[in-house]
């Protein structure tokens, strides 16, 4: 358990940033400004929740049975998936997604920015488990900062002596209306691996993705600018990004979200993934004294139908 006193006193930032802990133990911090709202768990460098004051629903997804508890993944928010997207290549004891996600994260700076947005930086902490999962030298770091826009930098810095090759994802759940109301933009014209029920096929995207049953793609050599044009809510999201080549779009549909257990009745139909990678064939190589950032910008606009 966090020292919540000692958190408040170094990084706590009267107006903007408050730390707390949330039932089932979890260590957050919860951002206050004039742009609007967010919540953030040290565990996993996890931003949990986003509330522009333009918008009258979160921008983020979080499962209403999503479960808090140390060393347990978030259904919802931003997970970061790191030092491997998906399955692990060669050990399936392995976490699905990396560990990225399931550890503690330390606060390395808050602080004000001139458009009065709060910036967050925080690392991972490295352990002896951690080393015995991934035996590269190789510091994790993210900075978020909640303005009129919410923007992500996941850095890794390659510290070792050799390079070094790894998958990593801001595996972000967006609100929506309904998924059989929305569309996504951008990825027209892009290849995609099918991995619904475990496949692998390639195929290629033609017109707006839209949803009539699982559906779980990992786009390929795409850069582009996707939006999600949601008519129910009347709002466009969009997902912008740099040195990312990979767009995972996800929906686990209603049986699959049953099996997983902690979507909540229905939740399923109230989110999209739109995931922001270098995953499978865009895995990407840092060479050794180098660093790589993903970068995302994620932002709204009103729509109406
Ligand atoms: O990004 C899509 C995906 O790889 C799906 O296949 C599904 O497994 C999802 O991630 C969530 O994975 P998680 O490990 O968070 O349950």
């Amino acid at each position: 358990m966090a020292d919540l006193a000692a958190l408040n006193r170094r990084f706590g930032l009267s107006g903007h940033v408050a730390f707390r802990e949330i039932p089932g133990g979890l260590t957050v911090m919860e951002v206050t400004n004039a742009h609007g709202t967010a919540t953030i768990a040290l565990q996993g460098g996890h931003v949990m929740h986003w509330q522009p004051k333009s918008e009258v629903a979160p921008v983020l997804w979080l499962s209403r049975a999503a479960s808090f508890a140390p060393g347990k993944s978030i259904r919802g928010g931003v997970p970061v998936c790191w030092p491997w997207f998906g399955p692990h290549a060669a050990n399936p004891k392995l976490p699905a997604h990396g560990f990225a996600r399931t550890v503690p994260w330390e606060v390395r700076a808050t602080r004000v920015l001139d458009d009065n947005a709060t910036e967050i930086t925080l690392a991972l902490v490295e352990t002896a488990q951690t080393r015995a999962m991934w035996p590269h030298q190789a510091k994790l770091s993210i900075s978020i900062t909640v303005g009129a826009r919410l923007r992500i930098v996941l850095g890794t810095e390659n510290s070792g002596k050799e390079d070094i090759v790894m998958g990593e994802a801001l595996h972000a759940y967006f609100q929506i209306g309904d998924i059989a109301d929305i569309r996504i933009g951008g990825l027209e014209g892009c290849d995609y691996l099918d991995k619904v029920d475990g496949g692998n096929e390639r195929r290629r995207q033609h017109g707006p993705v839209i949803f009539s049953a699982e559906t779980d793609r990992i786009y390929l050599n795409t850069q582009a600018e996707c939006v999600i044009t949601d008519p129910r809510l009347q709002r466009r999201i969009h997902v912008a990004k740099s040195g990312s080549r990979s767009t995972v779009v996800w929906n686990p549909w209603t049986a699959k979200a049953d099996r997983m257990g902690d979507f909540g009745p229905d939740g399923w139909r109230g989110m999209v993934c739109v995931e922001s990678a270098n995953a499978a064939e865009n895995a990407v190589t840092i060479r050794h004294g180098s660093r790589h950032e993903l970068v995302v910008e994620y932002w709204t606009e009103q729509y109406a139908a």
